[in-house]
């Protein structure tokens, strides 16, 4: 047995500022100066005639799906550019031309890579061979694909129970990837299956669930250019989603209004340049949003109840606000609500927004004369101590106004990573689905394992116990996208063996288990052969519909391998024959993958086929006001509470979020233009009143505290930014300030860390 030694690792690179530059927040975003930011951006990581030849095939019919996130591709894509400025920035990140591989590794060790900061450490390339860390050792050495397997494999079987290993995916994977990975998690015998999703929209799936029968949205991208009215709600389109603002603009255009309900007026939602329409490219752009309401973070529940108590009272006076047939015929609880939102008065609820009345009392005119109503929500809503309330409340509005499985209207959680719906339409789930686990009996031939698995709350906890001792990721960056860094680095340091089936550089390769192993794949956009054959991958968006993704760019390095086949290999390795799949020959053939996955998993069918072209639609019962998956049948209204923070005078609410410059914790640039941040991203966004209340002035520099259950937990040196965000609030870049998240406070029912709603003091330093 190799001594082992304990290595210094940072857990936040060097703290430094790089140089911020302040300008005016943008009243517009994209058009030519979102192209223009794009092509600048490949070309630096990518080339010229790479980058033209590789973006005109993004999205395209034929071509592959865009690495960035998961909204849809019309049927009809704008052969001008069915791209955004942030895919493509991820594509441009994942087909850079710097690469890193065993002489890099010999010459630099993880700990002095982790004085890095993010933005550095994923500057650095590809990487591109397999490498180990070693338990006696600081720098990674190369070791030989079979070794590699070898060596999991030989630590799994190692292992006195199966649910001591974990199995995280991130959402990039496609279908095939994740497929594969579930199954051989099952089939070495456990759901320790935590996700991204747990960070994401757990709690969107969940209330979803209880209040509609299916964890999915209802919507298809036609319902949202036919809407009469869209309420994006916690959700910054503009960065994040930036194809949606054409569907957006799309619905205005057919007489729709936009109703923004965000802490922030963000650029996007305001004005909007459509890259696609050279008319608009050259004129003053459109403005998005009809009415915004600047709600104070997290009080979304009473202004739901305020918008309610409004359409309750106004259906009183006139007929058919409330969509009565409806709701006899399909929902349940709607005397009950009625009662319960009796309970409330309207001033305190307004009082609680931080909206004036006569901005809610049009948005809730609108919803009375109307009922094609569109609901989207992100992060702003999923990440708060009541997420699945804040959601359930949102529903409540659509189910009263008979806006559920009609054209037109509907739920659309706007989902993140471009392919984190279908990982769990697949299979990857750390809870138990009866009828999975039955087919699975049926066409696989083994017995998958019936009780639930970690989350990823819960998996950071039995690390950091010792409970778990393996630790295998499907991409991501676990312990930057996690909350509490030092709590969850304790965890991960805990682990015999950490493994890390990645792209690029992060702080999750440095910060490791006792022996690691980093083991390089391929790109969304590369060209995946297999004995002469192309294979292709397929992916499901944001409104359900699967389709095909064919990369067409020479891998970064001959030593790299595609994600199903890692995994079917480790899986074949582990075996050695002894299992009812042929676990090697799927990774040789994804469509044999495909085929098992039509038999096992419910809605697939004939997916090699039906994923051509655009695409087809997994079924959804809610599209069909079909509820029979709820318990008596139908869709139910629920009745939830207000928050309570108990906030200490001294704390102010903080939310993480992404800049402009991000994707999640890979780290584009230092800029987030749209707020005026130009080259810093250690800032902390402010209310003017609260500042001068805690006598802090313009650029001041702070440390950040949150404390909770005793403990003090900091994230040092933010400059201040006075900023439009109602008082009592904070606004702060993810994922510099997860220091300050408790591992141990969560959304109730979903364990979605509380990433929009943490309690913080400021100490200013200087
Ligand atoms: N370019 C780019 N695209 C991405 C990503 C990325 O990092 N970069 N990440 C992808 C992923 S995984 C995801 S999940 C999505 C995330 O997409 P978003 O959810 O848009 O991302 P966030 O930056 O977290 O923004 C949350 C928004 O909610 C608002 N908000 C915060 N708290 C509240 C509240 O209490 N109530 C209301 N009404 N609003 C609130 C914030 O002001 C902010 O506008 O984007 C995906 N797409
Ligand atoms: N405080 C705070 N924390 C948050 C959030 C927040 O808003 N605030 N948001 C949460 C959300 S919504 C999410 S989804 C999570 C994200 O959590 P993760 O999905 O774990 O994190 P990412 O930053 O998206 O992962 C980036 C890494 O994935 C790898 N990668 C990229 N492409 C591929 C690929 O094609 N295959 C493989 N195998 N690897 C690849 C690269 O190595 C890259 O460094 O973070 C969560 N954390
Ligand atoms: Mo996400």
């Amino acid at each position: 047995m190799e001594k082992e030694i304990k290595r210094n690792v940072s857990l936040t690179g060097e703290i430094k500022f790089t140089g911020l530059r302040l300008k005016e927040p943008m009243q517009t975003s994209a058009g030519f100066q979102g192209v223009k930011e794009a092509l600048r951006h490949s070309f630096k990581e990518m080339g010229i005639v790479r980058s033209m030849n590789t973006l005109s095939q993004m999205n395209q019919e034929n071509g592959f799906r865009c690495p960035s996130c998961a909204w849809p591709v019309p049927e009809h894509p704008s052969k001008i550019a069915e791209y955004c400025e942030n895919g493509a920035k991820a594509l441009a990140d994942e087909a850079t031309r710097e690469h890193i591989g065993a002489e890099f590794f010999a010459e630099h060790s993880v700990e002095e890579l982790s004085q890095l900061s993010d933005f550095e450490l994923n500057k650095l390339g590809r990487i591109v061979e397999p490498m180990l860390l070693k338990p006696n050792s600081i720098h990674y050495e190369p070791i030989t694909w079979q070794d590699a397997f070898e060596l999991i494999s030989e630590e799994l079987h190692r292992l006195d129970n199966p649910n001591e290993a974990i199995f995280y995916t991130s959402g990039r994977s496609s279908n095939e990837a994740a497929y594969l990975y579930g199954m051989f998690a099952r089939a070495f015998g456990t759901n320790n299956m935590p996700d991204c999703s747990n960070m994401c929209h757990e709690s969107s799936g969940v209330a979803l669930s209880e209040t509609l029968g299916i964890g999915k949205g209802s919507v298809k991208l036609d319902d949202l250019h036919g809407a009469e009215v869209i309420l994006v709600v916690g959700q910054n389109p503009g960065t994040n989603h930036p194809r949606m603002l054409s569907a957006l603009e799309k619905c205005k255009k057919n007489g729709g209004k936009i109703i923004s309900i965000n802490p922030l007026a963000e650029t996007g939602l305001v004005n909007f340049k459509n890259p696609q329409s050279v008319s608009d490219m050259l004129g003053n752009g459109q403005p998005i949003a009809d009415i915004h309401l600047p709600v104070k973070i997290n009080e979304d529940i009473a202004l739901a109840k305020l918008i309610l108590k409004k359409l309750v009272a106004l259906d009183a006076k006139i007929s058919n606000v409330l969509d009565h047939e409806f709701i006899v015929e399909y929902v349940d609880g709607y005397d009950d609500l009625l009662k319960d939102l009796e309970r409330y008065d309207t001033e305190s609820l307004q009082q609680r927004t931080g909206v004036y009345m006569r901005k809610i009392d049009k948005v809730a005119e609108l919803l009375a004369e109307n009922s094609k109503i569109v609901i989207c929500w992100a992060m702003g809503i999923t990440q708060h101590k009541n997420a699945v309330e804040c959601i359930k409340e949102y529903v409540n509005i659509l189910l009263l106004k008979g806006a559920i499985g009609k054209p037109f209207a509907g739920t659309c959680p706007v989902r993140g990573h471009s392919n984190v719906q279908g990982d769990r339409s697949v299979g990857i789930m750390h809870y138990v689905n009866k009828t999975l686990n039955n087919r699975i009996q049926e066409h696989l031939n083994f017995d998958p394992p019936t009780e639930k698995g970690y989350d990823t709350v819960e998996a950071i906890e039995a690390m950091h116990e010792k409970k778990a001792k393996v630790f295998i990721c499907l991409g991501g960056n676990f312990l930057m996208a996690a909350s509490d860094t030092t709590y969850t680095a304790e965890a991960i340091q805990n682990c015999d063996l950490t493994v890390q089936i990645s792209t690029k550089l992060n702080r999750s390769h440095l910060v490791t288990g006792k022996t690691a192993l980093l083991l390089p794949t391929f790109g969304r956009s590369e060209k995946d052969e297999k004995n002469g054959e192309l294979q292709f991958l397929t992916m499901e968006s944001s409104t359900g519909k699967v389709r095909q993704s064919k990369g067409l760019l020479k891998p970064a390095s001959e030593q790299i391998k595609s994600e199903p086949e890692i995994i079917s290999l480790l899986a074949h390795t582990y075996f050695r024959g002894n299992h009812s799949m042929n676990w090697y020959e799927l990774g040789q053939d994804y469509n044999l993958i495909r085929k098992l996955i039509d038999k096992t998993v419910k809605g697939f069918e004939n997916t090699s086929e039906q994923s051509k072209g655009f695409g087809y639609y997994l079924p959804n019962n809610v599209r069909k006001r079909d509820f029979r998956m709820l318990p008596n049948g139908m869709a139910q209204l629920s009745i939830t509470s207000l928050p309570d923070h108990q906030l200490k005078p001294d704390e102010l609410l903080l939310m993480t979020i992404r800049s402009h410059d991000q994707f999640n914790t890979t780290i584009y640039g230092l800029n987030d233009r749209y707020r005026g941040i130009h080259n810093e991203r250690r800032v902390v966004f402010m209310n003017e009143k609260d500042m001068t209340e805690k006598g802090l002035t313009k650029l001041d520099v702070v440390n950040l505290h949150s404390n909770y259950d005793g403990i003090q937990r900091t994230a040092e040196k933010f400059i201040v930014i006075p900023y439009e965000i109602p008082k009592g609030n904070m606004a702060a870049y993810f994922p510099e300030t997860n220091l300050l998240v408790p591992y141990n406070h969560f959304a109730d029912k979903s364990q979605t860390p509380i990433s929009k709603s943490i309690k913080v003091t400021v100490e200013k330093v200087s």
